[in-house]
């Protein structure tokens, strides 16, 4: 008897068998949402697309010490761990509605809806919303996703289904092999080509800031003392090079705004005189060139969100008074600026401090360049002496005038201090903690920073002992860090090394530790080593 002869055996799929299948399905449903969502985000706006939108509301509902923990344990990579948070919890879903659709197909691919309007909702929420149309790439790739979902699973063996054995399985498997395979394929040219087409949507702002050529100031910074510089290996460079300034912002997307359309408004209490400013308008007026240290709240004792660098801008003072501004001492109704930037971020400083004759500016170049995009192009603010998030508005559009009474800005209402001026501070960059020098002279060198008041003294102390005087380097202005060095004469054995600054108020730098919240952290900054 051939086999042929043999009348086909039927038995049902096991549930197992189509598990896997299933969880594939709700997966590469998941990955064509994404894709075809980052493809519409392209065409509409980079930061509507779902992963982007929903990072954004996470890190606006970020209460201030969460924000914190993250910053100090990710830094500079908060986002991208955000980010990557978000794509796990997706990923689970999506293998969760593959397995759902196997039972119930319909529920399974609205599952995935569900997800599109969570989306749609984050994006119609951000504060740089344009409208409506936010709303499509997440809707979009839902549907894609939903539908995908839905024939994938339609492909599979239905459950306890009898399937002639060597026969029907086989054929079902391969067609479905085939479907997935095609989806996989067309999703990551989607993706592929979104992402590609996103980075050439800020062309022309890219092109705005390749054509602009900073005119020269009409008030150079000043010379920077020769002996400013410390000559000691490991110690901040006094100027930070743009590419390793420090970037703390919200944004998941960079925004990149277009010079030639941006437009700034100048309005509020006790504005007797509008004004609404181009880029053009900002570069023909007095350009001053400052240095200028920032450093943000976030910054623990000892660490790296410091960074100094030489800036040109226009002065904010003169603008404001143009416009009919009064300082609260001159009897003028405002006492809060509050900037606002193209990404929705609020920050209030105090008219007071801004008008006070300090170098309070709105920024367009940094270290000779035009503002980088990361911090801020074309038109950021700053004021010295302040932290970056009650000053230092980046992608500034609106300047309002109003009162601290009347208007928590974005950090205010997620717990931080209304006003914060920078606290003094010192930190050790040589030796590096837990470095091995060896015995006898060793250069201790930091820099140490108390922006508007100025530094006058900085002190060491080894172990227990006295506090001994570092070296001060010159002091370029009194916005700016300073540099300072100690001849240690280092013996065998475990060190710790402490350092603490004096401003030129005359007040020490204080002992009592402080975390950042809510308006920046205090304390000594110490580092152990081993003397070899
Ligand atoms: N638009 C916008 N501006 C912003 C922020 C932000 O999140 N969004 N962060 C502020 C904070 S907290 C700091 S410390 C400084 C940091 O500026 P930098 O990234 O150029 O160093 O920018 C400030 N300006
Ligand atoms: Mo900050």
């Amino acid at each position: 008897m051939s086999d042929d002869d043999r009348t086909p055996r039927h038995h049902p799929v096991p549930a197992r068998a189509r598990l896997g299948p299933g969880a594939l399905s709700g997966l590469l449903a998941g990955g064509a949402a994404l894709a075809a969502a980052e493809l519409a985000a392209a065409a509409v706006r980079p930061q509507a697309g779902p992963v982007v939108a929903v990072g954004g509301a996470a890190i606006d509902r970020t209460p201030a010490a969460v924000k914190d923990w993250a910053i100090r344990s990710f830094g500079t990579d908060d986002k991208l761990v955000l980010q990557l948070g978000i794509l796990a919890v997706l990923t689970l879903f999506a293998l969760a509605l593959g397995l759902l659709a196997l039972r119930h197909r319909r529920t399974g691919a609205a599952g995935v809806l569900v997800f599109g309007v969570v989306g749609a909702a984050a994006a119609l929420g951000r504060p740089d919303s344009t409208g409506l149309t936010d709303a499509l790439p997440s809707v979009l790739g839902a549907a894609a996703g939903a539908l995908l979902l839905y024939f994938l699973v339609g492909r599979l063996p239905a459950p306890g289904r009898d399937v002639p054995e060597g026969q029907g399985e086989d054929w079902d498997r391969r067609r479905f092999v085939i479907a997935a395979t095609a989806a996989a394929a067309a999703s990551a040219g989607a993706g592929v080509l979104g992402r590609a087409l996103s980075g050439a949507g800020g062309r022309a702002a890219v092109a705005s800031r390749d054509d602009l050529t900073l005119p020269r100031p009409a008030s150079g910074a000043p010379a920077v003392p020769r002996r400013a510089r410390v000559r000691v290996a490991g110690v901040s460079s006094f100027f930070t090079p743009n590419s390793d300034f420090y970037r703390v912002d919200t944004a998941l997307v960079v925004p990149k705004v277009d010079a030639t359309t941006w437009k700034l408004r100048v309005h509020g209490k006790g504005v007797t005189r509008e004004k609404t400013l181009t880029f053009d308008d900002l570069l023909r007026r007095e350009l001053i060139e400052r240095d200028i240290t920032l450093t943000c709240v976030s910054n623990e004792v000892g660490g790296p969100y410091v960074g100094n660098a030489r800036w040109i801008g226009v002065r904010l003072a003169d603008l404001l008074q143009e416009c009919g501004v009064r300082p609260p001492s001159a009897g003028g109704p405002a006492d809060q600026l509050v900037a606002r930037s193209t990404d929705g971020m609020t920050i209030g400083s105090p008219v007071e401090d801004v008008m006070d004759g300090r170098d309070a500016m709105l920024v367009v170049g940094m270290n000779g360049q035009p503002l980088p995009f990361d911090h801020g192009f074309p038109v950021r603010m700053l004021v010295p002496g302040l932290y970056g998030y009650v000053s230092a508005c980046k992608w500034i559009q609106d300047i309002e005038l109003t009162r601290f009474d009347d208007y928590d800005a974005y950090w205010v209402k997620r717990d931080w201090a209304r006003e914060a001026p920078i606290k003094t501070q010192s930190r050790i960059d040589t030796p590096k903690p837990f470095g091995r020098p060896e015995a006898g002279t060793v250069m201790v060198a930091g820099v140490a920073w108390a922006q508007h008041r100025g530094v006058d003294k900085v002190e060491i102390r080894v172990d227990d002992g006295p506090w001994r005087e570092a070296t001060l380097a010159a002091e370029d202005s009194r916005d700016t860090w300073r540099q300072w060095s100690y001849a240690w004469k280092a013996t065998k054995g475990g060190h710790t090394l402490t350092v603490r600054a004096t401003d030129r108020t005359g007040e020490v730098q204080t002992e009592k530790r402080t975390g950042t919240v809510p308006d920046g952290a205090s304390g000594w900054h110490s580092v152990v080593v081993t003397v070899d």
